[in-house]
C-alpha cells in the first residue's frame, strides 16, 4: 500500500476560501493527520453540509459528498453503516451543525457512530454573507441586525458532552500543530469524535479575529483527566477560556456494533426461506 503524503490528498479544485480564512489551517491539519494514519483516498469519504466550510470535499482527492444544509450527520452515519470499512469524516460550519442541523448533532452524540465530525466555527453564516449563527455573541452587529444581535450564544463543546459524545475536543485555526493532534486522536477514536474548531472568518466576523482569540485562548492542563466528564464540563464552561485540547475521551459500543448485534439476533429466529408472505402471515 502506498505511503500517503499531504499532497496526495490535494483535490482538483483549489480552495475557494478567502486568503486568511481559518479553514485553510483545518484543511492542512486534516491532511497531515490522514497522512500519518496512511488513509488511502479510495477508502475515505469527506461528507459536508452547506456553507463556506462545507466546500471542503472539493478540495480533497478522497471520495466526497456535499449534501444539503444541516444534513451532514445523517448522511455520514448512513454511509458508515452501509460501508463500515470506509473512513467517514463529516465536516461543516456552526450554522450547518448548530442551527438547521442541531437536532442531528444531538442524536449523533448519543448513537456513537464511528465517524469524526469537524465543526469549523466562525460564529457567522459566511457563505450567505454574514448573518448571525448560534455561536454569534449577543450584541454582534451585521447587515441583518444593524443595532444588535439579541440572543446569547451556545457552547458546542458543552453540548457534545451533554449528548454523551465519546470524544470531544476543541482546537483553534491559529495552532495547526495542536489541530493535527486533536484530529489525529479523533480519527483514531472508535466512536463519535467531535472536534470543535474556532476558525475565524476574515470577511464577515469583525468580533472574533485571530488576534483577539490568540490573546484569550487557553490549553487544558496536561494532567486533565479525559474520562472525567464533570471536569470536562467545568473547563467547557470556564469564563477564562476558551480552553482547547481533548476534553473527554471514553470507549463505549458504537452504533454500527450495536446495530449488527441486533441484526444477528433478529436473524436467529428466522427459518429460511423467509419471504414477505411469511411476514404478512404473522398478522393474519
Ligand atoms: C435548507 C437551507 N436553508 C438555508 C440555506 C442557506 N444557507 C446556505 S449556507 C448557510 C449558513 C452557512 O453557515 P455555516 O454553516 O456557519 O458555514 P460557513 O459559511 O460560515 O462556513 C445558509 C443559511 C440553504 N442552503 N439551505
Ligand atoms: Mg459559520
Amino acid at each position: 500500500m502506498k505511503q500517503m503524503e499531504i499532497n496526495d490528498y490535494k483535490g482538483k479544485v483549489k480552495p475557494s476560501w478567502c486568503p486568511g480564512c481559518g479553514n485553510h489551517a483545518v484543511l492542512l491539519a486534516l491532511k497531515k493527520a490522514m497522512a500519518e494514519l496512511n488513509y488511502q483516498t479510495h477508502e475515505t469519504s469527506i461528507v459536508s453540509g452547506i456553507g463556506c466550510s462545507s466546500r471542503f470535499p472539493f478540495f480533497m482527492s478522497t471520495y466526497g459528498f456535499h449534501t444539503i444544509h444541516g444534513r451532514v450527520l445523517p448522511v455520514a452515519i448512513g454511509l458508515k453503516q452501509a460501508k463500515p470499512e470506509i473512513n467517514v469524516i463529516a465536516v461543516g460550519g456552526d450554522g450547518d451543525g448548530l442551527s438547521i442541523g442541531g437536532n442531528h448533532f444531538i442524536h449523533a452524540g448519543r448513537k456513537n457512530p464511528n465517524i469524526t465530525y469537524i465543526m469549523m466555527d466562525n460564529e457567522i453564516y459566511a457563505l450567505t454573507k454574514g448573518q448571525c449563527s448560534p455561536t454569534s455573541r449577543a450584541g454582534t452587529i451585521t447587515k441583518c441586525n444593524p443595532y444588535a444581535w439579541t440572543a446569547d450564544r451556545i457552547n458546542p463543546v458543552l453540548m457534545a458532552l451533554s449528548f454523551n459524545a465519546s470524544y470531544v475536543a476543541r482546537g483553534y485555526s491559529g495552532d495547526v500543530n495542536q489541530l493535527e493532534k486533536l484530529i489525529l486522536e479523533g480519527l483514531k477514536h472508535k466512536g463519535f469524535s467531535f472536534i470543535h474548531i474556532i476558525s475565524p472568518c476574515v470577511q464577515y466576523n469583525k468580533v472574533t479575529s485571530f488576534e483577539k482569540i490568540k490573546e484569550i485562548i487557553k490549553y487544558l492542563p496536561d494532567n486533565h483527566d479525559m474520562t472525567d466528564k464533570l471536569n470536562a464540563m467545568k473547563y467547557a464552561f470556564a469564563p477564562d477560556g476558551p480552553y482547547t485540547g481533548i476534553f473527554y475521551k471514553v470507549e463505549r459500543p458504537t452504533y454500527e456494533e450495536r446495530f449488527s448485534e441486533v441484526i444477528s439476533k433478529s436473524k436467529q429466529n428466522i427459518t429460511e426461506p423467509y419471504t414477505i408472505k411469511d411476514v404478512i402471515k404473522q398478522f393474519q
